[in-house]
């Protein structure tokens, strides 16, 4: 918890395939009104060229930072990379948000605002209800259905915990060893909150609206569900 507003604020996006998606969203986050802001994408060698034009952005915005993996290798570990880099470079607050425009770029100062009094705060989409704009009500139904199992296995007072729209001080996120985080998808992000949970940080979740993608394509698979099926059952049993 700060109380000021962050000095070295970093935005980490992890990307496979948003070439429709990245020039749009670094331009809107460039034009936010925070001073000192680093755009760092996690990009893992995405065949379709996202890294090529974020390099080629880079000619003209200072701010942006690109890691380019070797390969596909999922979301948490993209996560993680991204977010030692960004601690490694002294960033004092870092938000994780999707390239695709589920997550709102204008909520972003919002988030950051909300973490001068907190030390994690979650872009939640139940928070007030229930916020999700053009899903599929089978897809609904099952985020929902494991946001509610996900608190009702682990005890976690949170609303969601599977979204990937949230803002960490840089002090709680260093709390965390990142080599014991093994999940992917929306077991990375049940994990991490699990994590912060336990640690007794100050957790605020405020309501966001999030929009399905309408450029490229979902990465979520069926693999990535089944583990966070099981995963929330470890972290009862064994606390993480
Ligand atoms: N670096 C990296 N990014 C990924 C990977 N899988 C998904 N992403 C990114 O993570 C974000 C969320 O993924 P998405 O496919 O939109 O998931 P959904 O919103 O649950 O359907 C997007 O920015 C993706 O480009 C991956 O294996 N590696
Ligand atoms: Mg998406």
């Amino acid at each position: 918890m700060s109380n000021k507003s962050p000095t070295s604020p970093w935005v980490v996006i992890p990307t496979y395939n948003e070439v429709d998606n990245i020039p749009e969203m670094i331009k809107q986050l460039t034009a936010l009104p925070l001073p000192g802001l680093k755009i760092l994408i996690v990009d893992d060698n995405s065949p379709d060229g996202t890294a090529d034009i974020v390099r080629k952005l880079q000619a003209t915005h200072n701010n942006l930072r690109l890691i380019v993996r070797p390969g596909k290798a999922g979301l948490g570990r993209a996560y993680i990379h991204g977010f030692s880099h960004a601690l490694e470079q002294g960033a004092d607050a870092i938000l994780q948000m999707d390239a695709d425009f589920s997550h709102d770029p204008q909520d972003v100062p919002r988030l950051f605002k909300q973490l001068e009094s907190s030390d994690m705060v979650i872009g939640s989409r139940y928070a007030e209800g229930i916020s999700v704009v053009n899903w599929p009500l089978s897809r609904l139904l099952l985020s929902t259905a494991a946001n509610f199992y996900a608190r009702v296995v682990t005890s976690i007072p949170l609303k969601d915990t599977t979204g990937g729209f949230r803002a960490w001080s840089a002090e709680l996120l260093k709390s965390i060893d990142f080599s014991t985080v093994h999940a992917d998808g929306y077991g990375f992000q049940i994990v991490m909150s699990h994590r912060a949970w336990k640690k007794g940080a100050k957790i605020v979740e405020v309501s966001i609206i999030f929009t399905e993608r309408r450029l490229g394509q979902s990465k979520m698979s069926r693999s990535i569900m089944w583990e966070a099926f099981w995963l929330v059952w470890r972290l009862r049993l064994f606390g993480k």
